[in-house]
């Protein structure tokens, strides 16, 4: 009989934002997307609250700290063409760095080439494709959150 289906998971990533227009990405190295540009974040654990978790993750995979996040949307992803299929209910929050002179470190190089300061209006390519989906929906993480 053929394995059952993995259960859907739940990731938390950040669009950290710097100044009028930056944000923060990194080229993935990983079975899902390898080589794309995506945000910090990760999967969310046990017990853990949103904010919590971009906030850890934020701080594992680069050093940086921020205090505080706001929630921004949702989306459904499923993966089938990675090795191994997968499908990720991703969470998008949104912060800026606390302190703008911080710099972001590769903490986890085995699963990222690199973070850096990409402008929203000249993003690189080619963007991990949950990412790709949002950016060519008009979804704008610089936007005003309605209240
Ligand atoms: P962990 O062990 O630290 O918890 O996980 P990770 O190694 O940091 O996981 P990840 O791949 O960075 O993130 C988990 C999943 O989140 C990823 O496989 C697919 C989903 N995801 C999106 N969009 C994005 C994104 O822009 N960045 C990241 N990092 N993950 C994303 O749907
Ligand atoms: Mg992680
Ligand atoms: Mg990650």
């Amino acid at each position: 009989p053929a394995a059952p289906a993995p259960a859907p998971r739940v990731a938390v990533v950040l669009f950290l934002l710097k100044g009028k227009s930056s944000v923060l990405l990194g080229r993935r190295r990983s079975s899902i997307g390898d080589s794309t540009f995506a945000l910090p974040g990760g999967n969310l654990e046990f017990g853990e609250g949103f904010e919590e978790c971009a906030i850890r993750e934020l701080k594992e995979e680069t050093g940086l700290e921020v205090q505080r996040t706001e929630f921004l949307t949702v989306t459904n992803n499923v993966f089938v063409e990675s090795p191994k299929p997968s499908h990720y209910v991703t969470v998008f929050l949104r912060a800026r760095l606390d302190d703008p002179n911080q710099v972001p470190r590769n903490l986890e190089p085995e699963k990222c080439h690199g973070w850096d300061w990409y402008d929203w209006g000249d993003l690189p390519s080619p963007l991990f494709w949950p990412l790709e989906k949002m950016v060519k929906s008009g979804f704008n993480p610089f936007a005003k959150i309605p209240s």
